[in-house]
């Protein structure tokens, strides 16, 4: 049911422009919002906000399209046997679900019933913990996110080698910045400022910030960079332990914070030794005085960022590569020091401060055992990759009950074919999604949410992504409140995504307590605080908000107080190393040393005769993956998603832009149009996934685009910890065709 109830400082659609806070992605910027007639008619950027600069981008300029568009579903559905779909009220959905949840719990027991919180869940960090803490009630631990599908190599990485508990030294103070694979430009992810990273930086090219691209295409980043290491894909694990050689062999790095600090510099000595920037550079097909430069500016520098974004997670080896970069950082003791200004402050989040001394590793893959591929869970997740086999595999403990919160694995998942199979093999498959998405589709119930402009939210996501990734979200102690600014649509009758979880726990008489934790790994920065609901009468959101956050170092009423948000004046310093502290990083960590000497005696993936082109991801700036491509301001210039070629490769094989073609991998093939695109390098094809439609439609090239998910298999050199196949660096062919 939608939330009809107006915070007291706002009336819910009253006409004109109000600010409100796009949460479409990570950006999370300030916009102005048009309402006309208790409608969102139209969104700007707020340049009365502060660190924005007013930007915004078309998706969250497309926001009234999202909420008034014609794909959006306005009602609760519930498929008939006949396949199709009818209304139900929402509350009776609830009703029938509780009541199908009890019969699969009592036959199968509770782990078959799993929970899949994807992308459309982060616009709040509420949907997805109500949800948690629903599961938990019931007594499942089948939890997957969609972060084990994105860069799950990070958090093994941190695990791996342990935290600095300051993290980097902030943006504004970096000398050299390190993107790998990264497109913050686009994506406003990367550890790099979310607010208008565009604009960020321009200013920090223009102080004399020098940036090191390494990516197979001259992205947007890349235009900026100082060395753009324009690679092959795929050679990122190598390219940074060439850079950790010259490192090595030139003496750059800080021997003294590596003497209080990190264990492990034999070791690492020793594995990169192989790896010279001559044999690295005809790998990844760079020239050698490219990489000893781009040694030599990080090592030079005194404070940098080093990132990496999906390209090398996807690529295989994404747990080494970030690891990599973690050992990097550590090498040349850029971390924070005592004194420097602290990151990422908390505003949002409880008081704390940091210091200048590591957190210890820890261990990676402690979590629930799954079935296949000998996968677990760990620090990364529950791994998705998993998901579809652990639905199809038949015995004790096979999932036959999947609630999906604003995810698309239909669009989103490696293999498409058995993510289908998977699907359509569950006795109960619950979609929360405002649209009919090609998972929706395969629903037994969908149940539409109200959208983000009938719902307040806050800015705590930009400050709580650093529990997933030390070291991201936003260096400024900024934080924003905003209201519902509209009511849904007149005789709409929705579910909203955190209160149906509240709802079916209600109906099936389970009490709910809501537990949110504050720290990553080893790194604990206050005890978690544990919020039990009250099941007779469910709070509102701007209720359980406030509940929630009650830990906040600044309170949610006194940011509230600043309707375009506020940078509030937490002066956080970074402080001396606790003189007891005898916690120390780990360099040489011996799992990944074995996976550098296997690359020095194999090189990562290498064209062949039968699949010359490596294909690798990218994003689009009208989409946020596959939310978008519904919806008629975004996808009207581009309904599909082309795949870009070199004009060099291009001309080779008599392809023009506008030609359609198949794409070829080991695995499957798709239909595609051709992009010519001089910006990427030769021998390396790219294309945006989450397009296509499922496998049971006739797919057009060029209205529905391909579904690069058919080209991967999840046995692809699935990753043992993570269980993420090669998404990326794909070895695929082009092939004709006649439409
Ligand atoms: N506009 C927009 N923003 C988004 C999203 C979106 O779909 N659209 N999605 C959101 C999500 S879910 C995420 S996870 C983030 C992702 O954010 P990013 O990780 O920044 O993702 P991309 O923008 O795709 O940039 C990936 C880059 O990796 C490069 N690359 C590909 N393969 C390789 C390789 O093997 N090695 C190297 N070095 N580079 C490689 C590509 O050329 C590309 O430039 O963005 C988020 N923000
Ligand atoms: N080949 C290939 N595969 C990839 C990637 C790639 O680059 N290449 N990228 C991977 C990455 S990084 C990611 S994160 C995944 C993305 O995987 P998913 O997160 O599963 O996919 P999305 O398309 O982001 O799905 C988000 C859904 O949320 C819905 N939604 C939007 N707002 C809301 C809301 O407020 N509430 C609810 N309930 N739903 C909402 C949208 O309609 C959409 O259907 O894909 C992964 N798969
Ligand atoms: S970058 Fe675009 S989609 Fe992301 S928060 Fe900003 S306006 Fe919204
Ligand atoms: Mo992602």
């Amino acid at each position: 049911m939608a939330e009809q109830v107006r915070p007291a400082e706002h009336p819910i659609g009253m006409d004109g422009e109000h600010p409100g806070l796009c949460r479409l992605c990570v950006g999370y910027c300030p916009i102005m919002v048009t309402v006309e007639g208790g409608r969102a008619v139209k969104v700007t950027g707020d340049p009365a906000a502060p660190l924005f600069d007013g930007y915004t981008c078309p998706k969250g300029r497309a926001l009234p399209e999202f909420h008034n568009g014609p794909e959006r579903l306005l009602h609760c559905l519930r498929r008939t046997p006949d396949g199709k779909f009818e209304r139900i009220a929402s509350d009776a959905a609830v009703a029938e679900i509780a009541e199908r949840v009890a019969r699969i719990v009592a036959e199968h027991g509770p782990e078959a019933v799993a929970l899949y919180s994807g992308t459309g869940a982060t616009s709040s960090t509420i949907p997805s913990m109500v949800a948690g803490a629903w599961l938990r009630a019931l007594g499942s631990p089948m939890f997957f996110t969609v972060s084990t599908i994105d860069k799950p190599g990070m958090a093994i990485g941190q695990a791996r080698h342990g935290l600095w508990e300051a993290g980097h030294p902030p943006f504004e103070q970096a000398e050299a910045w390190v993107l790998i694979g990264s497109n913050p430009v686009i994506s406003k992810t990367g550890g790099f400022p979310q607010n208008n990273p565009g604009m960020r930086l321009k200013e920090a090219v223009r102080r004399g910030l020098k940036l090191i691209v390494i990516d197979p295409r001259r992205n947007e980043v890349a235009r900026k960079a100082h060395i753009h290491l324009q690679c092959l894909p795929g050679h990122d694990p190598e390219i940074l332990t060439a850079m950790i050689h010259v490192i090595l062999a030139e003496g750059l790095f800080d021997a003294e914070f590596l003497r209080v600090n990190a264990d492990g510099f034999a070791a690492l000595k020793e594995a990169t030794a192989p790896f010279s920037p001559a044999v690295v550079a005809a790998r990844a097909g760079l020239a050698e005085a490219d990489l000893i430069a781009a040694a030599r500016v990080f090592a030079g520098a005194r404070t940098t960022g080093i990132f990496c974004g999906t390209g090398p997670n996807f690529a295989t080896h994404g747990n080494l590569t970030e690891y990599l970069c973690n050992c990097l950082t550590t090498l040349c003791g850029h971390w924070a020091k005592a004194g420097d200004p602290l990151q990422k402050p908390n505003v949002l989040l409880p008081a704390w401060t940091g210091r200048a001394q590591p957190s210890p590793p820890w261990p990676e893959a402690a979590g629930v055992p799954l079935r296949v591929r000998g996968l677990r869970g760990n620090a990364s997740g529950l791994p998705a990759a998993a998901l579809a086999d652990e639905i199809l595999l038949p015995g004790k403990g096979q999932i036959k009950a999947l609630f999906c919160l604003g995810g698309n694995p239909m669009m989103a998942f490696p293999d498409q074919q058995r993510t289908f199979e998977a699907m359509q093999a569950l006795d109960l498959l619950v979609v929360l999604d405002p649209e009919m998405t090609a998972t929706s589709e395969l629903a037994h119930y969908v149940l539409p949410p109200p959208l983000m402009l009938e719902t307040p939210g806050t800015s705590l996501l930009m400050e709580s992504i650093k529990y997933l990734a030390h070291s991201r979200g936003i260096d400024q102690p900024y934080a924003r409140y905003a209201p519902a600014l509209v009511a849904p649509p007149e005789g709409s009758d929705l579910m909203g995504d955190w209160e149906f979880f509240y709802d079916l726990a209600k109906a099936m008489d389970l009490p709910l307590t809501v537990t949110v934790g504050y720290g990553n790994g080893s790194l604990k920065e206050a005890p978690p605080h544990r919020v039990p609901l009250d099941m007779a009468h469910r709070p509102t959101t701007d209720e359980l908000t406030a509940m929630l956050l009650a830990t906040s170092r600044i309170p949610l009423d006194e940011v509230k107080r600043y309707p375009h948000g506020h940078v509030f004046p937490v002066n956080e310093v970074v402080q001396e190393r606790d003189p007891d502290c005898t916690a120390r990083l780990d360099i040489g960590n011996a799992v990944m040393m074995e996976e550098l000497a296997e690359l020095a005696a194999a090189a990562a993936p290498v064209q062949d005769d039968e699949f010359p082109l490596l294909l690798v991801p990218k994003r689009v700036n009208h989409l946020v993956n596959s939310y978008g491509r519904q919806n008629p301001a975004l996808n009207r210039k581009q309904p599909s998603n082309p795949l870009s070629l070199n004009p060099a490769d291009a001309e080779r094989m008599g392809l023009a832009t506008g030609d359609t073609i198949h794409v070829r991998s080991p695995f499957g093939q798709i239909g595609a149009l051709v992009e010519i695109d001089p910006d990427i390098r030769p021998g390396v094809a790219s294309m945006t996934h989450c397009y296509g439609l499922n496998p049971d439609q006739p797919t057009d090239p060029a209205r529905d685009g391909g579904n690069v998910g058919r080209l991967i298999s999840v046995e692809d050199h699935p990753d043992p910890v993570t269980g993420i196949p090669r998404m990326g660096a794909l070895p695929v062919v082009l092939l004709k065709r006649n439409r």
